[in-house]
């Protein structure tokens, strides 16, 4: 039986196995979800939890490391950095707007039980004096997420500047990097009863308050995907692809059914490079440099459904972000998207982060955790496709210069 099915499965039951305790036998609950619930629950958040500051460092290295030598990244390389970095950020702004404007955690659970420490919020200045760590090894002790970030952004930059001479380190973060994708893929395994516990604990514990914010939640997820895929790569498309966003959706429809189906942007790979090439006519050159890289360091998708639960969580836990810590929510998302690997469920572990980040119980997840794994595969429908959009953008706007190129070579003919 496929995993999703599984996960599937398993929040049913713990939907229907809370809803029913909630409303019949209370104290059973209590004894079950001590016993039972909150340690499936805790042991698979824990697992999570336990990934995300080596998951960070290996993918952000690999990231930076795989854009090479900035002098080398050049023209196409800037374009698509760009272009990636701007669309994450329009990305996790839309997603964040549209969770201030629907509120989806304003259910009235009561969640003031909840015990977590939120530390003082950073000014805007103190976040980006803060971010270079004076300590990296401390950063890492302590979850200091931007300052890990920022780190190993300096291992990868050394790496690509020093080439050959540091392949050897090069090739132990690829490694390492692979362990950690490994590691995803066996905690994923764990996810349909991690999501049966953390669903059936907190059903059983808010009642339809809590089936009613998860159900508010996704709509706003989902909402933000299609404006964010609408608006903003039919746009790009358009005005600078030069090209028909209903061609450009025709064309890449195949690649994101894909997406959709294995929730993993490096699986599909190889459908969406075929897709951009033979159906929206990107030369392979532009393709197999874009799409790769996007695969890798672009996840608008991802960073939607960040901002959303960010403040969907601030908003269970009746928590009122700052300017700063949205601002840091913004910063992290984009930074972290860098390095999150194209596999099912690495988001949710990034998202862990982003919530240590700006001192929000991690322990919210519980709330998202259970849908997580059907929203993984619509937001990596929509990682793919703002890859191919870049594509089909730098490739429109290189046509200037690949004729200035093939000039000459045509007067050598
Ligand atoms: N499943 C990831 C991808 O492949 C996205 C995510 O986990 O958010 O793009």
């Amino acid at each position: 039986m496929k995993l999703t099915t599984k996960i599937f499965i398993g929040l049913l039951l713990g939907a229907v196995v809370g809803l029913i305790l909630h409303f019949s036998a209370p104290s059973l609950f209590e004894t079950l979800d001590n016993y039972v619930f909150s340690l499936l629950g805790t042991l698979f958040l824990n697992l999570i939890k336990m990934l995300v500051v080596p998951i960070v460092f290996f993918s952000i290295v690999l990231g930076t490391a795989s854009l090479g030598d900035p002098k080398k990244l050049g023209r196409i390389g800037g374009k698509t950095v760009a272009f990636f970095l701007a669309t994450t950020t329009i990305a996790i702004t839309i997603a964040m707007a549209l969770a201030y404007l629907f509120q989806p955690g304003k259910t009235g659970i009561d969640t003031t039980g909840a015990s977590f420490e939120s530390s003082e919020a950073p000014t805007v200045v103190e976040t980006f004096t803060n971010i270079i760590p004076a300590n990296p090894i401390q950063s890492m002790a302590e979850g200091n997420m931007l300052q890990i970030i920022a780190f190993s952004i300096f291992i990868g930059f050394a790496l690509a500047m020093l080439g050959k001479k540091t392949e050897g380190a090069l090739r132990l973060v690829e490694q390492g990097n692979d362990i950690m994708m490994f590691l995803v893929n066996l905690i994923m395994r764990f996810a349909p009863y991690g999501a049966f516990g953390l669903l059936a604990s907190a059903i059983g514990t808010m009642g339809l308050d809590g089936a009613k914010a998860m159900a508010s939640y996704m709509l706003v997820v989902l909402a933000g995907l299609v404006i964010h895929g609408v608006i903003t790569y039919g746009t790009a498309v358009s005005l600078l692809g030069k090209m028909n966003p209903v061609h450009f959706l025709k064309g890449f429809f195949p690649a994101m059914t894909v997406g959709f189906s294995t929730s993993s942007s490096s699986a599909t790979l190889p459908v969406s490079m075929k897709a951009a090439q033979e159906n929206l006519n990107v030369p392979k050159s532009i393709s197999s440099f874009v799409q790769p890289l996007g695969s890798t360091i672009n996840m608008d998708g991802t960073a939607i459904m960040q901002g959303v639960a960010t403040v969907f969580i601030a908003q269970v836990y009746a928590v009122d972000l700052s300017f700063s810590q949205l601002l840091m929510v913004v910063l992290v998302a984009v930074l972290a998207s860098i390095g999150t690997a194209g596999v099912p469920g690495v988001g949710l572990i990034m998202l862990a982060m982003v919530l240590t980040q700006v001192s929000l119980p991690v322990e919210g997840i519980a709330l998202i955790i259970g849908i997580d794994r059907l929203l993984d595969m619509t937001r990596t429908a929509l990682n793919v496709t703002g890859d191919a959009a870049c594509a089909v953008v730098v490739a429109e706007t290189e046509k200037k210069h690949q004729d200035d190129e093939e000039s000459p070579q045509q007067l050598h003919a």
